[in-house]
């Protein structure tokens, strides 16, 4: 048995552990990751595709925007395919000059890993059996690797460990509260390495279903289809793929789509997911594992940075300032721009996706709600400013610093 100390016990290497770690290790404070999988395994995952300015910043401040001022691509529009006709929403032109930038999750993980390699910082890549104690009183931690049985006492603890981890699942019953809404469909995404059909993305609106045009450069697209949650990956050949993406494009892009092999497929489901609190003592959750979004927003990447932001900020006001403000704050601060962001993914979702059963009236209301949207200024303004981000609430430590 090993048993370790340092102040901030992080589980889980996904962009919120990872973008904590490299937050702390600026600032001094001594932390450890300890993830499940191999670091392999965690780069090469992919997910998210889309950052918002204030996610751009968090990593420039990281010192990890090297790569991603590189090759991120500004995209100050988006467009909504609806009755066969686009509509662009003009990001920038709404938001007074914001934008997204389009650059991949597993490439912010990538340049996370990279950067915790060059520091030297310590990591526990395939821990097995992890376990987390005392967060109401003297946390620590439990975890095998190769066979050896490590115990790491602490003084916090961050649950960045996804919706499937063990931390939120670590803490009394009668201490958390959660809410949850399941679609009744998933997104079928498909990674090509050929151009993207547009140089925005494409949300669609269609009888068929909804689908999306994506892409992670001028040369690697990503798309996705709404499909069923009986259906199975093997349901899909490419060409079946392809086929069905034409049949909800508008006439110029289905001229304009280059097809090819996919070099990725997988089907994910659509769920709401909040907890509440997201403190429990001295344990934290962040990200996922305190909740989930539908990812017709593009928000669940970057409500882990601005929990990220939060958190971090805190910590480091507690170490430098002795001061526990940040901490009793991050809860609250959290969950005010987790359900707004919740509100703006459901509803992307409710407009843009077909409903089962969903009566002739109820699709005569959406159609109206679209049309009001993308016909009032009012209406575009308020999908953009929450497509790019809306603000994070000033720490009162930031604005000290
Ligand atoms: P993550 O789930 O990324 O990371 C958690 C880490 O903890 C993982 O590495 C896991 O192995 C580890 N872990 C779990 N249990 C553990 C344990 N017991 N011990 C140690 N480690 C443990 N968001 C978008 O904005 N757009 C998208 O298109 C999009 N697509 C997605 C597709 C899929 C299939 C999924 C699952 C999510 C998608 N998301 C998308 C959301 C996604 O990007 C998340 O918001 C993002 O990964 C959140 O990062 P983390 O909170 O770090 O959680
Ligand atoms: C992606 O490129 O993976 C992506 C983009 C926008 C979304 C969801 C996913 O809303």
């Amino acid at each position: 048995m090993e048993i370790l100390q340092t102040q901030v016990a992080i589980i889980g290497s996904g962009p919120a552990g990872l973008l904590l770690g490299q937050l702390l290790y600026k600032a001094g404070i001594e932390h450890i990751i300890i993830e499940q999988r191999s670091a392999d395994y965690v780069s090469a995952r992919i997910r998210a595709g889309i950052l918002e300015q204030v996610s751009v910043d968090l990593l420039e401040k990281a010192g990890v925007d090297k790569q991603l001022k590189e090759f991120g691509l500004p995209h100050t529009g988006i467009e909504i395919l609806t009755g066969g006709e686009k509509h662009r929403i003009d990001l920038s032109g709404l938001t007074q000059g914001k934008q997204v930038t389009v650059y991949g999750q597993t490439e912010v993980t990538k340049d996370l890993m990279q950067a915790r390699e060059e520091a030297n910082l310590t990591s526990f890549y395939e821990a097995d059996d992890v376990k987390v104690y005392g967060f109401y009183g003297k946390p620590y931690i439990s975890f095998n690797k190769d066979g050896k049985f490590y115990q790491v006492n602490c003084d916090f603890i961050a649950g960045c460990d996804g919706y499937h981890g063990i931390c939120r699942a670590s803490v009394p019953e009668d201490k958390i509260k959660t809410f949850e809404k399941v679609y009744p469909f998933g997104w079928l995404g498909v990674l090509a390495d050929v151009p993207p059909v547009s140089d925005e993305l494409i949300y669609v609106q269609s009888e068929r279903g909804f689908a999306l045009c994506s892409m992670r450069s001028e040369i690697r697209s990503r798309y996705y289809l709404q499909v069923p949650l009986t259906d199975k990956v093997e349901d899909w050949s490419d060409e079946r793929f392809w086929e069905e993406l034409k049949n909800r494009l508008d006439k110029e892009s289905q001229e304009n789509l280059v097809t090819g092999p996919s070099i990725e497929k997988s089907i994910a489901p659509l769920r709401s997911f909040v907890t509440e609190p997201m403190r429990f003592g001295k344990l934290f959750l962040a990200g996922d594992a305190a909740h989930i979004v539908p990812p017709t927003g593009a928000k669940g990447l970057n409500l882990a940075a601005s929990d990220i932001a939060y958190l971090s900020d805190a910590l480091i006001e507690f170490y430098t300032q002795n001061s526990e403000e940040g901490i009793n704050q991050y809860s609250e601060k959290c969950l005010k721009r987790v359900w707004k962001a919740e509100r703006f993914s459901w509803w992307m979702t409710h407009l843009l996706h077909r409903f089962e059963g969903e009566s002739e009236f109820d699709l005569k209301i959406k159609q109206a709600e679209l049309a009001y949207v993308l016909g009032s200024h009012a209406g575009q303004t308020t999908l953009a400013e929450n497509y790019v981000g809306l603000p994070y609430e000033i720490n009162n430590f930031q604005a000290a610093s």
